[in-house]
Parts: structure tokens; C-alpha cells; sequence
């Protein structure tokens, strides 16, 4: 059997906000790359050396790998050693994971697979999930071998290889980062060790398939949690008066404590989703887990109760009607310093408080040129942080974008201030 611990070709099935930052690795390694995804737009993007999603330094290490030859997009797989695939895997209904962009995924290489192939699921799934596309090639392919109920003499070695990259940090901590991988056979997970080695500077840890995934979604609801317990924190003591951000910074100079930071919520599509996928499996037993999720997911509407507070109190002192109370929202992204937008707490208080105060609210975001469709359509207008102060009457602080640790105390004097990140508290 032909299975070479030197991969020339790889093909990256999904060229999104992982996969297409992992393909440009490969390819600045002068591995040839394939990169296949079902987004016309962005496979031609790709070719023509831009890329279609932000990340810092990606456009470069893009553009050179194109020019020079390594990497090429398409929306059709091609034959390669190995297949890396990073689809979405959102969930559906009820919070129940939708994992049919892997199995999309599956069927889509199996005609193209041959003996000797290695095939990595690097997408956040539920457990089970690598085992089960196991399942969907071998079907769709009766004549090879795969690692189905452990076999170990097998055709296609398969592995799940989560990544843990943080957006906005992500050419450098693809390559600086720890990954666990978890083969199906040890052969397996030897194969897809010696695959990551081409670009990973950090250690690579064994394990098998589904420790593997389940410890990408220990790592996303350690946080939830630990986020969670700061937004209850910031709910607790913004009853009894005191300053949360104080608080937290004190109880954190004990060694043994870290307790991380409130905000408006949980944004991104990560940190929220990936504890559905634990709960899912377990409902009965992941009750702390759960809860995190909503008392993360109810945070955006305590906060709009604050401004709705704020507000009120405002109509009353102007004797004006509380619709026409004047809010400018500083952030509008998921977290500071991106432009991204996606599944963002901030924005959705944005909107709902645009419904609210019709014509009245504007938004300050320094990442973006225009608002969202969701806020244009409801007259909400970007202007600068300036224009914003000068105008309004409530300030809510969603994101604690650097652009805005210049606000100063005196430019925020007689307003009302609703700060979720503790920007004039820290
Ligand atoms: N947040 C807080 N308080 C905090 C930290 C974060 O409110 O103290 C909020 C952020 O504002 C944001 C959300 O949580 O709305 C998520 O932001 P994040 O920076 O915690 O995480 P993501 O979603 O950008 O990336 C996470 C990372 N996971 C962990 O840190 C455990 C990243 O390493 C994963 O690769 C990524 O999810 C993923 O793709 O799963």
C-alpha cells in the first residue's frame, strides 16, 4: 500500500475563515495545494491571488502562493494525497448540529479518493462525527478499505484534527499553536502528525478521534462558562452597586482565580455554538453548560434594559417622548478590533434598539464603511465618534474596540453611559 509520510499534494476542502488560511500554509511550505469549496465567488477570488474574508497578513501569503504557483481554487475536488476539510457546521431546529455540510463534503472526495490517501476533519463537530463520515466514504466507496470499528489494515487513513486559531491572530497561531489529533487507527493519526509537521511549529498531540473532538468543544464551553460566570458577575453587582471591572481585576490577583471579562453577550460563531454540541449529546448531564449558554444568550436583552432605563430617564428630565431620546452605539462587532459582524451581541442591540427609537439611533464602528443591511433598513446611520457625542443622549458601549479607549470622561459628561465593557470603568 502506497501511503508516504510526504504529502505533495493536499486538497483543502472549504476555503472559509480556516481553511483558507491553511491552504496558504501548505502552500508557503511549497506543498501544492487544492483548494475546493462550493463559493464560485470565492474560489475565483482566490485564483485571481485576493482573498474574500479579513485576516491580517493572509492577502500576501495568498497572493504569493497563487502568483508563484502552489495554490489553486476550484469548485470541483481533484485528486490529492490528502484531504483537509473545513466546513461549517452549524447548528439547526432546537440547537441539534447540522453536520451535513461534512457529509456534502464526504461524498464530494469520495470519487477522487485513492489507495494511500489521508483524510483530516478539521471542522468543530459533534462526537462521533469523525466516525460517522467514515461511514459516508466507505459507502460511497465499496471498494476501499477505511478504518471503520478500528480495522488497522485499511486503504484511507482518517484523523480529526480540530483547529483553535483565534481570529484576527490566525497566520501566526496556525503555525504557533499546539493540535491535538486524533487518528482512527494510530497509523492514522502518525499520517496526519506527519501532514501538520509541514507548517505546525507547536507540539502535536495524540489522541484518538473522539477525545479529539470533544476536547475542541471542552475548549469553546470552558470559555462559555468562564464568560458566563463574568456576565452574571456584571448582572449581580450592577444590583448592589459595585464597580464589576474593579471587582474582577481585585479577586484576580488571587493566585488561584481568573475570572474573564463581561460584555454584551457571546458573539462569534464558535464560543456560542460549540457548547450546543456537548448538550446535545449529553442533556441530561450538561446542566452548567447549558446554562451558560443562556445566561450568555440573555445578556443582549439585560443590556437593552439598561438603555431602555436610561432612556426613560432621559424623556423624563427633557420632557421629551422616550422614542426620541437620541443613542449612539460605539461597536458593532463581535469582539474588539475586527470588522466581523457575525452572530455579534453589539449588533443585535443595535437593531433592537433602532426598532425601538426610530431614526434616532446612530453607530460608531472604525472597522466597517457602511452599516449592515439589518440597520441600514431601519435608518441607522455610521458616523464618527465625534458626530456621535456631539449628538446623542445615551452612549452605549458594546465593544471595546482600541479606538475607543480615547473616549475620555469629560467627552462622555452629561450623558447617560451604558458600558458593557468597562471602557470608562477599568
Ligand atoms: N468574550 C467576553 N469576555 C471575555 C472573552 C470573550 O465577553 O473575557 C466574548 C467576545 O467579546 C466575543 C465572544 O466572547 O463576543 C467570543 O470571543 P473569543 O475571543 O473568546 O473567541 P472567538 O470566538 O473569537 O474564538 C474562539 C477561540 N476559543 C477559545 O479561546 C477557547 C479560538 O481559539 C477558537 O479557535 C475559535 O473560538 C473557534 O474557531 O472555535
Amino acid at each position: 500500500m502506497n501511503s508516504p509520510e510526504t504529502f505533495t499534494t493536499v486538497s483543502m476542502i472549504g476555503l472559509g475563515y480556516i481553511g483558507l488560511p491553511t491552504a496558504a500554509m501548505f502552500a508557503a511550505r511549497r506543498t501544492k495545494v487544492i483548494g475546493v469549496d462550493i463559493n464560485a465567488h470565492a474560489v475565483d477570488t482566490i485564483n485571481q491571488g485576493r482573498i474574500h474574508i479579513v485576516e491580517p497578513e493572509l492577502d500576501m501569503i495568498v497572493h504569493s502562493a497563487v502568483t508563484q504557483g502552489w495554490l489553486r481554487a476550484t469548485t470541483h475536488p481533484e485528486a490529492a494525497d490528502a484531504f483537509l476539510i473545513a466546513v461549517p457546521t452549524p447548528f439547526k431546529g432546537d440547537h441539534e448540529p447540522d453536520v451535513s455540510y461534512v457529509r456534502s463534503a464526504a461524498e464530494s472526495i469520495a470519487p477522487v479518493l485513492r489507495k494511500g490517501n489521508l483524510v483530516v476533519l478539521e471542522s468543530t463537530s459533534p462526537v462521533g462525527t469523525t466516525e460517522q463520515m467514515v461511514q459516508w466514504l466507505a459507502d460511497a466507496r465499496p471498494d476501499l478499505r477505511f478504518p471503520v470499528d478500528g480495522a488497522g489494515d485499511v486503504d484511507i487513513n482518517v484523523a480529526y484534527c480540530p483547529e483553535r486559531v483565534l481570529p484576527g491572530h490566525v497566520v501566526r497561531e496556525l503555525v504557533e499553536n499546539d493540535r491535538i489529533v486524533g487518528g482512527l487507527t494510530p497509523r492514522c493519526s502518525e499520517r496526519a502528525v506527519a501532514l501538520y509537521r509541514t507548517f505546525v511549529k507547536g507540539e502535536l498531540l495524540v489522541t484518538n478521534a473522539r477525545t479529539a473532538e470533544m476536547c475542541k468543544l471542552t475548549e469553546n464551553s470552558f470559555r462559555d462558562v468562564n464568560i458566563a460566570f463574568a456576565n452574571e458577575l456584571s448582572i449581580i453587582c450592577n444590583r448592589l452597586g459595585i464597580n464589576v471591572w474593579e471587582l474582577i481585576k481585585l479577586a484576580n490577583r488571587h493566585p488561584r482565580v481568573n475570572v474573564l471579562q463581561p460584555g454584551p453577550g457571546v458573539g462569534g460563531h464558535c464560543i456560542a455554538v460549540d457548547p450546543w454540541f456537548i448538550v446535545h449529546s449529553s442533556p441530561a448531564e450538561a446542566r452548567l453548560i447549558r446554562t451558560a449558554r443562556h445566561v450568555n444568550d440573555d445578556k443582549p436583552l439585560w443590556v437593552i434594559d439598561q438603555v431602555s432605563e436610561a432612556a426613560l430617564s432621559i424623556a423624563a428630565e427633557k420632557g421629551i417622548d422616550v422614542v426620541n431620546v437620541r443613542i449612539a452605539c460605539f461597536g458593532l462587532a463581535f469582539k474588539a478590533n475586527i470588522d466581523d459582524l457575525r452572530e455579534s451581541p453589539a449588533l443585535e442591540i443595535a437593531q433592537v434598539l433602532a426598532e425601538r427609537h426610530p431614526g434616532t439611533v446612530v453607530a460608531v464602528e472604525p472597522h466597517i464603511d457602511a452599516p449592515p443591511e439589518a440597520l441600514q433598513r431601519l435608518g441607522v446611520k455610521l458616523v464618527t465618534a465625534e458626530t456621535a457625542l456631539k449628538h446623542c443622549d445615551v452612549v452605549v458601549l458594546l465593544v471595546d474596540h482600541r479606538q475607543f479607549g480615547t473616549l475620555s470622561l469629560a467627552q462622555l459628561a452629561h450623558k447617560r453611559v451604558v458600558d458593557t465593557r468597562g471602557l470608562t470603568l477599568a
